[in-house]
């Protein structure tokens, strides 16, 4: 158990294997651990967690410059302020939303249909490695408009860049492989995006090159970091969330049932898979003065980590908070995918999640296509469950079998 004379580390095997047990203990006892080896400060309630993202006077995302701007290779929105992240926020979030969401949408039922089909008449799927993390990437390069053919590239260096942004710490190898496989990448887009400034389509990147800031287009640097920062954000936490979502479910039969019999209800199993299991577990802030927390001083100049899976559930937010449960009055299932969330998976404040309602739009159009065709689906036999990361985090695997269903896939 975390107390300050145990040296509870949140660096420890014990934790990575299941941070959730840990929970309690560091919101009661520890709710800001220290750790020496990274000097960096761990913040567990949810009311600390909530003013850390939302007091941006006190706290900065200064930490990216270190964790993200090297593979991102220039700035992301998460760490511009003031007039031009109004400006470029604005930019992004008309990328996603009204015509170009539905475009997203359709985007998402044609490559889940394709990547459906040889396994329905098998009866068995592997939501993350078959469905979920192929998906994932598809979406993501349609809305971009990349090349189709260049998925299997692309996703090996995403993973490079995704690795280097979600890595406590790094070996100086696998540090260069990250780095190298965020290099591809810029030298993979820098034809691209000269391709779309001079014939833009409708796609995010054209979009990015035709929008002005101050008057004046955004340089290939500045596409650049944003297309890497929607590249790594709509690619990291999609499978996973797809897959907690199932687990979820199955493990809840009668949550299941309800939601077989009312579709409308998946938003708030959505809603209750984010705050009960987020797939970004971590929100990294830089204190930029001394701020007490009960009984304790963050000093300024450090950095600080946002535990979202604990501050989720921080019993003084929400009720039975260990309980999965879609129904529950107190997670405001209306404004899940808002900037009125209850929940802290979006983060908050001025850099809450900008693909909020496109995250939401996505597993609940793949969510609806899965329920009709996976009839009575269940955990494979002897297979054990299995979760890793401590950044962003979800199953290795969750192999389901089902009784197929004559048709299979309507036509879309
Ligand atoms: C991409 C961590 C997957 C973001 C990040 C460098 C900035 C920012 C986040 C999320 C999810 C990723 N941080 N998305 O936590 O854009």
């Amino acid at each position: 158990m975390p107390t300050a004379d145990t040296r509870f580390s949140v660096l420890s095997e014990d934790f990575a294997a299941d941070p959730y047990r840990y929970f309690a203990g560091l919101r009661e006892r520890a709710p800001v651990l220290h750790e020496p080896a990274i000097d960096s400060y761990f913040l567990s309630r949810h009311r600390d967690v909530r003013r850390v993202l939302t007091d941006h006077a006190a706290f900065s995302t200064a930490p990216l410059q270190v964790r993200a701007e090297p593979v991102m290779r220039g700035p992301v929105l998460a760490q511009m302020t003031g007039a031009e992240h109004t400006a470029k926020r604005k930019i992004v979030v008309r990328s996603f939303s009204g015509r170009a969401l539905q475009d997203q949408v359709r985007a998402v039922r044609a490559n889940a249909a394709e990547l459906l089909a040889p396994f329905l008449p098998l009866g068995r799927v592997d939501l993350v490695n078959d469905l979920g993390r192929p998906l994932a990437v598809r979406v993501t390069l349609d809305v971009l408009g990349l090349d189709r053919r260049d998925r299997e590239l692309v996703a090996g260096w995403h993973a490079g860049v995704a690795e280097f942004i979600t890595s406590i710490t790094l070996t100086p190898e696998r540090r260069r492989h990250c780095l190298d496989s965020a290099e591809q990448l810029e030298a993979y887009l820098r034809p691209v995006i000269q391709e779309r400034r001079r014939r833009p389509g409708d796609d995010l990147i054209s979009q990015l090159c035709g929008a002005e800031y101050d008057g004046v287009a955004l340089t290939d640097r500045e596409v650049t970091a944003l297309v890497l920062n929607v590249l790594v954000a709509a690619t990291e936490p999609a499978d996973k969330t797809l897959a907690l979502l199932f687990k979820h479910l199955i493990d809840h039969p009668e949550q299941l049932a309800a939601v077989r019999r009312e579709p409308a209800l998946l938003a708030a199993a959505i809603a209750e898979t984010l705050r009960y299991t987020p797939p970004v577990q971590l929100i990294p802030r830089r204190a930029e003065q001394d701020v007490a927390f009960a009984g304790t001083t963050v000093p300024a100049g450090a950095t600080v980590f946002c535990l979202i899976g604990a501050a989720n559930r921080d019993p003084e937010a929400f009720a039975a908070p260990d309980t999965f449960d879609l129904h529950r009055p107190d997670l405001g299932a209306a404004r899940s995918f808002t900037a009125a969330a209850q929940h802290l998976a979006f983060g908050a404040g001025l850099h809450q999640c900008v693909g909020a309602a496109f995250a939401k739009a996505e597993i609940e159009t793949v969510a609806a296509m899965l329920l009709p065709l996976l009839d009575q689906v269940r955990h494979s036999p002897g297979t054990r469950y299995r979760e890793s990361g401590l950044y962003t985090r979800g199953p290795v695997a969750l192999p389901l079998e089902f009784t197929p269903v004559p048709g299979g896939l309507p036509p879309s």
